[in-house]
């Protein structure tokens, strides 16, 4: 039997921000941009939420909700280092650790009660180091399996600690309700609700061969999560089995529909900067470059593209996106530009030796500019400097634990000011939370 801890941090962001402006503690927060912009909330203070702020909200109607909110738009760098030095308390408490999201993580503590105690007391102790060291407030959930460790962290919020005894998993899941299930969004539970399954206790009373009839393999995964298994994509494998992402990608919506060319080709051109320096900083390779184009009508077009080779350089993608956007733009309004690299490898491709020098000087360049990045900012140098694509960068993280980061600040997504990019990292599982892609960001 495991002992599994689920770990999220309280109101992320948002406590971030308080350490840096106590004068923010208890008063209603938003973080993600000002109100009358057009993205969407990041985050929001607990204050926030009694005004039915939530995450993901358009920032217009967090306006509306709680106008007298602080808005902030937010500090991406200050969340990953954050996420960093969480990550560093955890790697210290136990040997196997997988950070989830960009704030909180699974550990597997099986085994180690010499160590740490009974696990209440485990959790108790770690509760009060991440206290200690980043002077932040977390939940943590503590059960048999990840899925239950998940909800249960969930349950505990704020500040606060459960443990699900072994055996218990049943009793404390049903009274639950379905969406309460990790995996389990808004068209499922319409699903379940149309069938008169409401709670977790109801779905765990159903045959599974009535739930694999109607949902089919999604339903058997159902009945093994409505048990409190660890059943159904991602949730099946071990923790800290699977650390790359599948993909990495960034998009832009803008203030206001444009079909101005060179607008779009140089937030391209820097969405392709952003998606480079994140290959390098997974130090990974990508085989496919995917252009997504989303019009004002919200129809989404989405067009890929293979490499003879894998690259991490920001001038191939730009040329590969720009290629694929100048081949299927309609000259129609668009609302949101993205780039993906997809097909990641773990090495570069091969390549003949004239391509090889210049792919030298470019890794060369490239990796002095994420040095100054490093030091200054993501601001500080850019290819596409000097073009209308550029914006400045604002976290913002995908709805609700929708994607899997990879070992660093996984799990991010970035707005920008005049607008709203995304970043995202996920792994493509195809189900369930949190390796399922992310729906539309922007809506
Ligand atoms: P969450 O852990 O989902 O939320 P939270 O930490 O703000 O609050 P809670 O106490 O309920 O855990 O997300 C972590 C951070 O990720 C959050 O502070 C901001 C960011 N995020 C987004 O940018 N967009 C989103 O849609 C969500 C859900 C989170
Ligand atoms: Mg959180
Ligand atoms: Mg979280």
């Amino acid at each position: 039997m495991k002992t599994i801890f689920h770990l999220d941090m309280d109101a992320f962001f948002v406590s971030v921000e308080e350490l840096f402006d106590p004068s923010l503690k208890g008063k209603p927060v938003v973080v993600g941009g000002r109100p009358d912009q057009r993205g969407v909330v990041s985050a929001a203070s607990y204050a926030a939420r009694q005004f039915g702020v939530h995450s993901a909200m358009p920032l217009r109607t967090a306006y509306k909700h709680c106008p007298q909110a602080v808005f902030v738009e937010g500090h991406p760098t200050r969340y990953r280092d954050y996420s960093h030095k969480v990550h560093q308390v955890l790697q210290s408490f136990s040997p196997v650790v997988e950070m989830a999201s960009i704030d909180e993580a699974y550990l597997d503590l099986t085994g180690s009660e010499r160590l740490h105690g009974p696990p209440f007391q485990a959790a108790h102790k770690l509760h009060a180091a991440i206290k200690a060291q980043t002077g932040l407030n977390c939940s943590i959930g503590v059960a048999t399996s990840r899925l239950v460790a998940k909800i249960g962290s969930d349950q505990a919020k704020p500040n606060g600690i459960i443990w699900i005894i072994p055996g218990m998993e049943s009793r404390f899941l049903a009274p639950l309700d379905v969406r309460r299930v990790p995996g389990i969004g808004k068209v499922m539970e319409k699903n379940l609700h149309a069938v008169g399954i409401r709670k977790v206790g109801d779905l765990a009373r159903l045959e599974e061969s009535f739930l694999e009839q109607r949902f089919g393999k999604w339903g058997l995964a159902l009945a093994g999560k409505a048990k409190g298994l660890d059943a159904g994509g991602w949730f099946d494998s071990e923790i800290g089995g699977d650390e790359d992402p599948k993909s990495i990608s960034h998009e832009h919506t803008f203030d206001q529909d444009t079909a101005d060319r060179d607008q779009l080709q140089s937030t391209l051109a820097h969405l392709s900067e952003m998606v480079g320096r994140r290959l390098r900083e997974h130090n990974l390779w990508a085989r496919t470059v995917q252009l997504k184009l989303r019009y004002t009508d919200f129809s989404t077009f989405t067009r890929a593209h293979t490499l003879a080779e894998a690259t991490q350089l920001d001038t191939v993608l730009m040329a590969e996106s720009r290629l694929l956007f100048q081949r299927n733009w309609t000259r129609k309004p668009v609302r949101l530009v993205g780039v993906q690299a997809s097909a990641l490898e773990a090495a570069p491709g091969q390549m003949n030796l004239l391509d090889q020098a210049t792919h030298e000087r470019w890794t060369k360049a490239l990796s002095a500019a994420d040095k100054l990045r490093d030091r200054f900012g993501e601001s500080a140098v850019s290819l596409a400097a000097g073009m209308r694509g550029r914006f400045r960068e604002r976290v913002h993280e995908s709805a609700k634990g929708a994607v899997r980061a990879p070992k660093r600040a996984r799990n991010t997504r970035v707005n920008a000011a005049d607008g709203s990019s995304v970043l995202r990292v996920s792994t493509g599982s195809p189900m369930g939370l949190p390796g399922k892609k992310p729906s539309a960001p922007d809506k």
